[in-house]
């Protein structure tokens, strides 16, 4: 692409990250160079504000560790040593490897593996699914993030944004379940503010009293995975104390005696039992929130990590049809508002260049499918890795490794930096950052289109995920119009402008005004399903899902536009509680050994893995930790501030140990997200975390992890 840049100007852009808030931004240019980027304080839901994450955005630019040429492999795997080549001798590389693998074990021996180091349309979750479906390549399944809430989600209401988040500004009764939302939804707060300011009763439920539960009303510690549970136990309130909304129910959803049967036997007593919240509390959140009108739910992704997260979010997902929460603005629940987009996954990801009877492998499985511990014919002979780092961020990494060390596994990474993946690498291919290219933003947490431009040269010879797929098609002789379209067709291509949602959005408009809202609805008015209106194959909420009948499938774009390619396990109708895997009560076996129950969520000044390798955003997030409650602490003699080595059958990692009553006994926390590498012995947490999926989407089960820990 040859765009002019002037030398001094403001341009519009998008945040790149894996967040729900894509924060409009402003570039300020001087000189051809990035000296600021701010938040456009015209945004409606961003407001100019600019996350922890994002403060030195700017210098993120011009960072003296960037990758700005393609590299090759000098020294053994995973020795960090490389060199430079030209990009002609790195496709090439590309080219005699393939041709050489598929020559003797066909495409499939060939896997990609990609997630959402960028959220763009041309250089995101779907980049490379073009490309590597017209190369007959296995297919990776993407279920690092929401596919099992969307999945649960989708089987429950359908493709339906629900409740606008601009609208929690007039509910009365917000549940935020499983979200540190300061942390992760940090733009939702003001809107929570809003309503709070008015009368509204914060509710948090969470095992941790994160940042965001200490500015609740009320915090709920509740054991992880145990949600469905909780879900139900309402449910046995509200059908038992006749507090539903009978006449939605009749008119707008279906399976209501289904759900009442199952949920007959979770009494708050029961319930108590598996959660560790007493029951009087079960009674009190279910009245409180059956009895105000309007109620929220915010969904977070926490939910889905464990064995029966899939199935905890469709209970969830229940409760505002239960309740006739719906019928109000600011009433109803968010998953993600995502599926108002109307995007053209068939054009996007073009499953209709992947030839019949192609297989489907999970990226969550990369460490079994690399080792053969998971049985393939043809095996894996190359991986693509772009827009994910799976040894941090995969579970079972200490395995990844040991696939990554195979002297017969060619490798190429096309990244920023060289993270503790592209390390492993034959060949890495640098790619440029945000205010160096165009693209279109997806979004997760809002109802905007986000235009993301140009503001600066790219340095090196850095180059777009677009543009990378388009030169290794060119190298594979690949002559389909898909790969040399540019990328304003691409992005004409990939949604469908002439929809009701796109009405009066054009990409000049947006190139002039950086932003624009769908047309559904404002938020001051929005209420999708006050007369039902779902999205489901009965129109109505289902209770009972009709789509059980597909089995587990894979919701929405975690599979290059395919929902249905291999049949999945079987699924309840009614959904129902399916308890961990791993934890005490579920496992006592195990617990013996490993008793506490590890969870790892999101780190407030790292994007994942992005920034941790920073040294402000370091200073900001602090050493790796583990925060452990003063009764562990004690009976195991772990002084805070003590290194600990925490550890079960899979790996360990060694953390600073911080005491506290945050977390409650019997489970401790650590961030997801600090560089392996950068840690004192070279692991972090998903060296202990199992390569298990949630019951619904192939979701990681991330939380279902028993650890034991150790003073070092
Ligand atoms: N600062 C920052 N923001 C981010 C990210 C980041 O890395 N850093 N990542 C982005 C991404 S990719 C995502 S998916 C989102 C995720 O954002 P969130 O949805 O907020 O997810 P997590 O941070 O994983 O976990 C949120 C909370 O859930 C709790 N939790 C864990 N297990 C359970 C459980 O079984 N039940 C309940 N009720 N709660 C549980 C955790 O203690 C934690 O406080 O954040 C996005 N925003
Ligand atoms: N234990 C545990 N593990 C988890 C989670 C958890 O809660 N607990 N959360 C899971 C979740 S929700 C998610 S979303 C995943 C995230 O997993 P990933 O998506 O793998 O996480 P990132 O750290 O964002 O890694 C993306 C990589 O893409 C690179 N990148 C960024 N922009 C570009 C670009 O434009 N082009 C190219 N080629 N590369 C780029 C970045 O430098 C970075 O190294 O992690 C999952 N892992
Ligand atoms: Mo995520």
């Amino acid at each position: 692409m040859s765009t002019h840049f002037s030398e001094t100007s403001v341009v519009r852009g998008a945040c790149p990250q894996d967040c729900p808030d894509t924060c409009a931004f402003l570039y300020h240019v001087e000189d051809g160079k990035l000296v600021e980027v701010t938040g456009d304080p015209d945004h409606p839901m961003t407001r100019g504000g600019l996350c922890v994450k994002l403060k030195n955005f700017a210098e993120h630019h011009y960072n003296p560790d960037r990758l700005l040429y393609p590299m090759k492999r000098v020294g053994p795997k995973g020795s960090g040593k490389f060199e430079r080549i030209s990009w002609d001798d790195a496709l090439a590389r590309i080219r005699s490897e393939w041709t050489k693998i598929i020559d003797q074990y066909g495409a499939q021996a060939i896997m990609p593996h990609a997630y959402l180091g960028h959220q763009g349309t041309l250089n995101g979750l779907t980049s490379g699914d073009a490309f590597f479906n017209r190369l007959g390549s296995t297919v990776a399944e993407k279920t690092y993030c929401e596919s099992g809430s969307s999945t649960a989600w989708i089987m429950t209401v359908g493709p339906t944004g629900g409740l606008d988040v601009e609208s929690l500004a007039y509910s009365k009764y917000i549940i935020v379940w499983g979200m540190n939302m300061l942390n992760t939804n940090l733009h939702a707060w003001p809107f929570i503010l809003e309503a709070k300011n008015k009368g509204a009763k914060i509710v948090v439920i969470d095992p941790v009293r994160t940042r965001t539960a200490k500015q609740a009303d009320w915090h709920i510690p509740i054991r992880p995975g145990t949600d469905g549970a909780l879900a139900l136990g309402m449910i046995n309130v509200i059908i038992g104390e006749k507090l539903a909304d009978d006449d939605y129910v009749a008119k707008y959803t279906v399976g209501i005696e289904g759900l009442a049967a199952r949920a007959a036997d979770y009494t708050p007593e029961k319930v108590s039992a598996i959660t560790g919240i007493p029951a009087d509390d079960i009674r009190t959140l279910a009245r409180e929130y059956a009895k105000t009108q309007p109620t929220a739910i915010r969904q977070g992704v926490a939910v889905e990590r464990s064995p029966g997260g899939g199935d905890a979010i469709r209970l969830m997902t229940i409760l505002p049809a239960l309740t006739g929460a719906w019928r109000h603005v600011g009433g109803g629940a968010v998953e993600m508002p995502i599926w108002e987009f109307p995007f053209n996954f068939d054009f996007m990801c073009r499953p209709d260049f992947i030839r019949p009877g192609t297989r489907v492998v999970n990226e969550l499985d990369l460490g079994a499918a690399l080792t053969g511990e998971m049985e393939l014919d043809p095996p894996i002979k190359s991986l693509f890795v772009y827009n994910s780092n799976p040894v941090s961020q995969a579970p079972n990494a200490g395995q990844i490794v040991k696939g990554l060390m195979r002297e017969d596994l060619f490798t190429v990474t096309s990244e920023l930096f060289i993270t503790d993946t592209a390390k492993y690498s034959d060949i890495i291919l640098p790619a440029t950052m945000q205010a160096e290219q165009y693209d279109l933003m997806v979004t997760w947490g809002h109802l905007y289109v986000m235009l993301n431009q140009p503001a600066i040269e790219a340095p090196g010879e850095c180059i777009p995920n677009v543009e990378l797929f388009c030169r290794l098609a060119k190298t594979m002789g690949f002559e389909d119009e898909h790969f040399s379209l540019s990328e304003d067709e691409m992005l004409m291509g990939s949604y469908d402008w002439n929809s009701p949602a796109m009405e009066g959005i054009t990409l000049d408009k947006l190139k002039e005004r950086g932003w624009m809202r769908l047309n559904v609805g404002i938020p001051s008015e929005r209420a999708p399903h006050a007369e039902g209106n779902f999205k489901t194959p009965s129109g109505k909420c289902e209770f009972a899902a009709s789509a059980a009948e597909n089995g587990n499938f894979v919701a929405g774009v975690w599979r290059s536009g395919y929902e249905d390619m291999q049949p999945g396990n079987p699924v309840e109708a009614v959904p129902t509680y399916i308890p961990p895997t791993e934890s005490a009560a579920d496992n006592s076996g195990l617990a013996k050994k490993f008793p506490l129950n590890l969870l790892s969520p999101k780190p407030h000044a790292f994007l994942n893995t992005q920034y941790g390798n920073e040294q402000t955003q370091q200073l900001r997030q602090g050493e790796q930790l583990i925060v452990i409650n003063p009764k562990d602490a004690s009976t195991r003699g772990i002084d805070s501030g003590s290194y600990v080595r925490v550890f079960n059958e899979r790996g360990s990692f060694e953390a600073l140990a911080e005491i506290s009553s945050d977390v409650i006994a019997g489970m401790i926390m650590t961030n997801v997200g600090h560089w392996p590498g950068l840690n004192r012995t070279g692991t972090a947490v998903n060296s202990t975390t199992p390569p298990r999926h949630s019951n619904l989407g192939q979701a990681g089960a991330y939380s279902d992890n028993l650890v034991e820990v150790q003073a070092t």
